[in-house]
């Protein structure tokens, strides 16, 4: 598959997504975006980035042309069936969105409508619509938009979901990305969306921020099953062999024509993951041939270059979601979201321990930074002492909690007191480790990460701070740290 497969674009929303970090916004030459500076083949890119249907024979000649005005419009202020159309909240995959009033039930809905325009123009479209109200109607979840209705009046096919109070999480991650936490809590609440999709026997195919809702009290709901599949084969479909999705957020088998599976869904949510911790995507190309290329052969850049506080957990964690070959992916929302609930539990872990440890008293101030903590230590006789706690680098299950604190700048003439102290402590010990480019000595203490409680990191942090302090003074005679 090549971009000179693409034959057209569907009902795409006006604009276009920036390459490098995926705001929607106008042009019509090459240009840069206006938030990453990144260059833009506008010509290429107007096809491109939108949900693509892409199929083997020609589209109709006309097929990637906006709706009018008038017609976008004309429902508005006017019933349909039993629904009052209030006003247009937007374009989606598969027609317009308007918030609207149910009038024998008195309750607000967001009502989807097909384009007339492209039924007439391509039946499948039909199809992809009906399909989309029996995936997403089978399915119900918190972290799904709940379908209430499909149907047709009026020469209009609707599908009545619940409205949701918010905007979407493109229009969040266009205000910039969001923290860590923030990011991966949002994250898992999609995978655990995904996870009851796929549990139902259901494909999403076109998972990106475009497609989640985001409440104002920060619940994400997936929405938009356009391309919604169903594992089991339906014979009646001919869709299901045509590759669809929004390339930037496409798995790269899905490129050499394998088939969607629970595995590519969960790709496109690594790269959601991306893209809310760093603002940009990880393949910014100008162009969709170009695009596909580096989803190939070029791996996933690592996501603490660009953001350096995300944890070692959440870098491991989207490397497995964004692995090249879906073999060493989670294979389903489920594996996925039991992947990040078990990041997302270690993170608070660490941070409520830390809150237990010390936030009864004024002796200890502490901040964080990506995986690592600072503690201001104020110890008995008034001096100060800086500690920090972080995970090291090992994987899950032999990871350690590494508590230290600056004793003094290493000097060969230090070597045998420090040796001799080391020898009289009964917890922890003198240790060497590069800070900043310059060798330090340290007060350090470690723990299984599995094991560690409160208790021992409140009694080992005002241990670490003291020995440092006093071992500082031994060797050097002096308080500089
Ligand atoms: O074009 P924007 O992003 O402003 O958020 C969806 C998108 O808005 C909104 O309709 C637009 C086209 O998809 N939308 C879709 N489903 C919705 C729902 N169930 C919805 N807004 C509220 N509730």
């Amino acid at each position: 598959m090549t971009g000179d497969d693409v034959s057209g674009s569907q009902d795409s929303p006006p604009g276009f997504f920036c390459v490098g970090c995926n705001i929607r916004f106008v042009g019509d030459k090459e240009g840069c975006c206006p938030r990453c500076g990144v260059a833009v083949d506008v010509a290429s890119t107007m096809a491109a980035m939108p949900t693509q249907l892409f199929k083997s024979g020609p589209l109709p000649d006309d097929a990637a042309g906006a709706p009018s005005t008038e017609s976008l419009h004309k429902l508005i202020g006017r019933d349909l069936h039993v629904y009052a159309c209030r006003s247009l909240l937007g374009r989606g995959g598969m027609g317009w969105v308007y918030l609207a009033e149910h009038r024998d039930l008195g309750r607000q809905c967001a009502l989807k409508i097909l384009s007339p325009q492209l039924v007439e123009q391509d039946r499948d479209y039909l199809k992809h619509f009906w399909n989309e109200g029996r995936a997403a109607a089978s399915l119900m979840h918190p972290h799904i938009v709940t379908t209430h209705a499909i149907g047709e009046a009026d020469g209009h096919h609707f599908l009545e979901m619940e409205f949701v109070r918010g905007q979407s999480l493109q229009h969040r991650v266009e205000r910039g990305p969001l923290t860590p936490l923030q990011a991966t809590s949002i994250i898992c609440q999609i995978a655990e969306g995904l996870a009851a999709a796929h549990q139902a026997g259901v494909l999403h195919r076109d998972i990106k921020p475009d497609n989640v809702l985001l409440t104002h009290r920060g619940v994400a709901k997936i929405g938009d099953f356009g391309l919604a599949k169903r594992l089991l084969p339906d014979k009646n479909s001919p869709l299901q062999e045509s590759l669809a999705g929004t390339p930037q957020f496409m798995a790269p088998e899905l490129f050499e024509g394998e088939a969607a599976s629970g595995a590519s869904d969960v790709y496109s949510l690594g790269v959601c993951y991306f893209l809310l911790l760093t603002g940009r995507l990880p393949f910014a190309r100008p162009n969709l041939n170009e695009l596909i290329a580096a989803a190939l052969h070029a791996p996933v850049p690592s996501v603490r270059d660009v953001c350096p506080e995300a944890t070692l957990g959440m870098a491991e964690c989207l490397t497995r979601l964004t692995a090249r070959s879906p073999a060493n992916r989670p294979q389903s929302g489920i594996e996925a979201s039991h992947l990040l609930q078990a990041v997302l539990g270690h993170l608070r872990d660490l941070e409520t321990m830390i809150h237990d440890a010390f936030d009864a008293t004024q002796a200890v101030q502490w901040t964080r930074t990506g995986d690592q903590f600072r503690l201001e230590v104020t110890l008995p006789d008034g001096r100060g002492q800086t500690v920090y706690i972080e995970d090291s680098d090992h994987r899950a299950e032999q990871r350690l909690l590494t508590i230290f604190s600056t004793c003094c700048e290493v000097q060969p003439s230090y070597f045998e007191r420090a040796l001799r102290l080391n020898a009289q402590l009964s917890h922890g010990g003198i240790a060497i480790r590069d800070l900043d480019g310059q060798s330090y000595f340290v007060m350090a203490d470690t723990y299984p990460r599995g094991t560690v409680d409160t208790e021992e990191i409140r009694k080992s942090v005002l241990e670490v701070a003291r020995q440092a302090d006093s071992v500082e003074r031994e060797l050097t005679g002096a308080d500089f740290h």
